[in-house]
């Protein structure tokens, strides 16, 4: 691909426009549907940019009953872990007579995660966000790694409760089979809860699947988490759905899925949302969430907007991390 050369950032100032989706990229030189350059040739925040200071003041006023909600599964939840990844490992290490310390060994993608972007590079362009190369990402990953976030997740959240909005429909989903969840029907479903999406959200979206993952007994859950037999809902993965997230500056999308896109997805083509999310737009992607409680509180209060304070490892150069995520409503 041509090289690119880099540029002063044009929308890092306070009255910075964001272009539209349609008027992307800000350079000829620059992939399709790429955000490139958009927040600086450097920027390893990606959407996060949308979660400014003024909307986290906003975000924080929607603190008002004082409920907390943890979205991480615990680490090891899924038995074995899905797509074959490694599971975790917990060693105590006796300090003293009555004193001790301990070691956890884990997958960073094996519980409930953001995918950082590091994680995934686009397959034709060889390329993570911003241009980042393979050799960045591998070196050190400096450029992009997880570090950034260490203090960038935390704003307004929104949950859409698609599983419960299909039952209401009487479609019901059936959260251990394929199923793709439309622009159309998350635009429906968030009418139907009386929410708004507004500029620098993040987007929670539950499906069902974790629940349903947790009742299956021992041998289901083995039976089921080969990336040949895994099956999913999720979001369609097309231009327009991620057209509709970044001309609303979504900031970041988590759900309760392994993919947050439908699985199987096949990914030697490159219009799958995860490169359409992580390497072209910096749209950070969060799977295996825990929503269930949170969306039975919305369901009782009709509040579906709250702050959502997320932490990322700071893991210099990480490639993801668990969310270590609390919505606070
Ligand atoms: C898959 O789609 C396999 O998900 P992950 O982001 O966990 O790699």
């Amino acid at each position: 691909m041509q090289a690119i050369l880099p540029t002063a950032n044009r929308y890092n100032a306070p009255d910075m426009k964001i272009p539209t989706f349609e008027e992307l990229p800000i350079r000829k030189d620059l992939p399709a549907e790429s955000s490139w350059g958009v927040f600086g040739d450097n920027d390893p925040l990606g959407c996060l940019n949308f979660l400014t200071p003024e909307r986290l003041v906003e975000a924080a006023r929607l603190v008002k009953s004082g409920k907390v909600f943890r979205l991480d599964a615990k680490v090891g939840f899924a038995t074995p872990p899905l797509f074959g990844r490694a599971a975790p490992e917990h060693r105590l290490s006796p300090l003293g007579p009555m004193a001790n310390d301990d070691f956890v060994h884990f997958n960073t993608q094996e519980s409930s995660q953001w995918d950082g972007l590091g994680h995934v590079g686009h397959i034709r362009l060889e390329r993570y966000y911003n241009n980042t190369t393979s050799d960045e990402v591998r070196g050190g990953n400096a450029k992009l790694g997880i570090h950034h976030w260490k203090d960038k997740f935390v704003g307004r959240g929104l949950l859409i409760d698609v599983f419960a909005w299909r039952k209401a429909q009487g479609r019901p989903v059936n959260p251990l089979d394929r199923d793709v969840f439309t622009l159309e029907e998350l635009k429906a479903a968030i009418a139907h809860q009386g929410s708004t999406l507004q500029p620098g959200t993040i987007l929670l979206l539950r499906t069902g699947w974790m629940e349903s993952y947790e009742k299956l007994a021992a041998d289901e859950k083995r039976s089921m988490s080969s990336m040949e037999k895994m099956q999913s809902p999720g979001i369609e993965a097309t231009r327009e759905m991620v057209a509709w997230m970044w001309n609303n500056q979504v900031a970041a999308i988590g759900t309760d899925c392994p993919a947050v896109e439908a699985f199987p997805s096949d990914f030697s083509d490159e219009k799958i949302l995860h490169y359409r999310a992580l390497p072209l737009l910096g749209l950070p992607l969060g799977e295996l969430f825990v929503l269930a409680p949170l969306a039975e509180d919305c369901a009782r209060d009709k509040r579906y907007e709250f702050l959502l304070v997320s932490v990322p490892l700071h893991v210099e150069g990480g490639i993801a991390s668990p969310p270590n995520a609390v919505v606070i409503k």
